[in-house]
């Protein structure tokens, strides 16, 4: 496309982590801070809810509906498929995308339930690959102790348990494992420098799609 050589293209930070780690506190705290800078940068999240698959993932979510483990895997792909253009285009015009939870959170939800790994991560194959993950690690006794889990599915410890343990195996370089524990401002002061050097870093390297 005609943005495949630009020489500044923005950062794909990602954040990934079991329920109550404290990703979206980070998330948006990190967007706050970029932008303070006058860096271009925009915050994203999935499930992105508002779209029409969103809204089915949604009902899913809140158990009002009920779907096949692989269909609702699939329907996640999709939801995050639906935003590839537009996440590529604003990358590609220097925008740096913040984005809390993409396909790692695929593999490992879908994976916990059972479903082969391999299986799971055909779908997602040829989406956008992060320049960088911080994954806010808490084991799921500290998650329960943070005044307890939500209402929606997922949302207990056992589950929690075994998400956590297929995301360390998916493990990879960009991978940066953040201890929950510490400060709020303790992460975001550790997740904003090593956010600013890949949004430097990251300008003269191509956008990856895998
Ligand atoms: P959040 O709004 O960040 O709490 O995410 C909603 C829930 O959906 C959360 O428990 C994680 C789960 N989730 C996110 N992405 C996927 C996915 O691709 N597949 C599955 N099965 N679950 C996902
Ligand atoms: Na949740
Ligand atoms: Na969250």
């Amino acid at each position: 496309s005609k943005f495949e050589n630009n020489k500044n293209r923005g950062a794909f930070i990602l954040f990934e982590g079991c329920d109550r780690a404290g990703k979206t506190t980070q998330a948006t705290k990190l967007f706050e801070y970029i932008q303070s800078l006058g860096h271009p940068v925009k915050l994203w999240k999935f499930p992105e809810r508002k779209t029409l698959i969103g809204q089915v993932i949604d009902e899913y979510l809140k158990k009002t509906r009920e779907l096949d483990d692989r269909t609702i895997h699939l329907l996640f792909s999709a939801n995050r498929w639906e935003c590839v253009s537009t996440m590529k285009e604003n990358i590609l015009n220097g925008t740096t995308l913040i984005v809390d939870r993409y396909a790692y959170s695929g593999l490992a939800f879908s994976a916990a339930k059972g479903l082969k790994l391999e299986w799971c991560k055909y779908p997602d194959k040829g989406l956008l690959t992060p320049d960088i993950v911080f994954f806010t690690d808490l084991s799921s006794e500290d998650a329960a102790k943070r005044g307890g889990f939500g209402e929606e599915r997922y949302e207990n410890q056992s589950f929690q348990k075994k998400v956590r343990e297929i995301y360390l195996s998916l493990k990879d370089p960009t991978w940066k494992i953040l201890d929950a524990r510490k400060s709020i401002s303790e992460l975001h002061d550790q997740i904003g420098k090593m956010s600013l050097t890949i949004i430097q870093k990251c300008k003269e390297l191509p956008l990856k799609e895998d």
